[in-house]
């Protein structure tokens, strides 16, 4: 997992030196919220736990742990911290919202479950389609 990253992160400072079309570099977290920082003046740098970004508006750090894909964007748009997946609002997603969502769409005993977190694939209603988005994400995830 950790390789990846790196590997990574290499890849980028060279793609930051090559492609001036995107503005901002995007990380998306294991909670599904992101974050962007300007490419000006971009700087990327890492150690064993966490990367640390320095740009023209500062310097922010991140836990490698946390970070779950970079991409570069021309939007600076950040999505908040809303932990989607996190069914059983334990603070992490795993296997156990999969199985909490599928009790509650089989049952509809709603307790213990975070109905916002449970519309997994946001289309504002809460349904097997969920359930199967979220162990999609949760297979995807997996690797490394
Ligand atoms: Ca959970
Ligand atoms: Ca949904």
């Amino acid at each position: 997992m950790k390789k990846t990253i790196i590997t990574m992160l290499i890849a980028l400072v060279a793609i930051v030196a090559s492609a001036e079309t995107y503005n901002y570099l995007k990380f998306t977290k294991t909670d599904n919220s992101t974050v962007t920082y300007s490419v000006e003046g971009l700087k990327l740098t890492y150690d064993n736990t966490n990367v640390t970004i320095t740009n023209v508006e500062g310097t922010a750090t991140l836990p490698l742990a946390q970070v779950r894909d970079m991409e570069f964007t021309n939007d600076p748009s950040t999505t908040p911290s809303v932990l989607g997946g996190d069914v059983n609002n334990d603070g992490v997603i795993s296997i156990a919202d999969a199985t909490a969502l599928i009790d509650y769409l089989l049952g509809g005993d709603a307790t213990g479950i975070n109905l916002d977190a449970a519309d997994f694939n946001g289309d504002g209603e809460v349904t097997i389609s969920d359930a199967t988005a979220l162990i999609d994400y949760l297979l995807s995830g997996s690797e490394g």
